[in-house]
């Protein structure tokens, strides 16, 4: 069993950050660590409000899990402030831990942003240089590059972009643009990957953004390689997706973990 740590936002309805991501890593049956770095007072219909935990206190939580477990992977979600990102790097800077960032920036709607002021600046400058692989969909792509997004946007050119300017291997995630399948697009340092193509679920689900990242960084802490395990989150999603969404609330879907399936 592997110890993998996931450093994100919270969630009262269990769809998306750490309650989600914990489920995730215990379906890989691994044990699951957390660091909450934001409190998120949402639900299926949307975000009401939202407070960013303090710096000093993030600090103190990565402290408290890394001087005492050894830690296999590591998924960052939110980080809200420009500071939250600074102190994230500083206590994972120089650890040898496969690190996934899903560059969250608005809530999974895009209704409503999840980070203060220049935050994606800051996840530049302070954790694309630690990432193992960095997970944007192509919104947050070219937001992070200072580009506008077209309605059908170049996948393969965002992630070229973004991996060859910030040094960080690159998965755009094909789930919000058009078409009837989703083709996500890998880049690493020396090769673009054209990654299986998957029917597209027309239902709108919470929180596969952060199932997916999670899922990368279970792969990871068993020593999975990068390409495999990006396909294996992938296919555990697609089936997520597939058998397991439902409705909870009044908004959109979740994913139920039914157990007999
Ligand atoms: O799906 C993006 C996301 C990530 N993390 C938290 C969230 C959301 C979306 O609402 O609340 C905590």
């Amino acid at each position: 069993m592997k110890n993998v740590l996931t450093i994100a936002g919270s969630d009262p309805s269990s769809a998306a950050g750490v309650p989600v991501d914990l489920q995730v890593i215990r379906d890989h049956g691994h044990y699951g660590l957390s660091c909450i770095t934001a409190v998120v007072a949402q639900n299926t219909v949307g975000v009401i409000d939202w407070v960013a935990v303090e710096p000093n206190l993030i600090a103190s939580q990565l402290d408290a899990v890394l001087r005492d477990i050894e830690v296999d992977a590591i998924k960052i979600g939110v980080t809200p402030t420009p500071q939250a990102a600074r102190v994230i790097a500083t206590a994972l800077r120089d650890r040898p831990i496969p690190i996934v960032i899903d560059p969250v920036l608005t809530s999974g709607d895009g209704a409503r942003a999840l980070v203060r002021d220049g935050t994606a600046e800051a996840i530049l400058e302070h954790l694309f240089p630690i990432a193992t692989v960095v997970t944007p969909n192509a919104n947050e792509a070219a937001v992070l590059l200072g580009e506008s997004l077209d309605s059908d946007p170049d996948l393969p050119g965002l992630s070229a972009r973004l991996a060859s300017r910030f040094g960080a291997a690159v998965l755009v995630k094909a789930g919000h643009a058009v078409g009837d399948t989703v083709q996500d697009i890998l880049v690493t340092d020396d090769q673009t990957y054209e990654l299986e193509v998957y029917p597209r679920i027309g239902d709108d689900v919470r929180g596969t953004g952060c199932q997916l990242s999670t899922a990368i960084a279970c792969q990871l802490a068993a020593g999975t390689p990068l390409v495999e395990s990006v396909e294996k989150a992938r296919a555990y999603l697609q089936h997520l997706l597939r058998h397991q969404r439902g409705p909870l609330g009044k908004g959109r879907l979740v994913i139920k973990r039914n157990p007999l399936s």
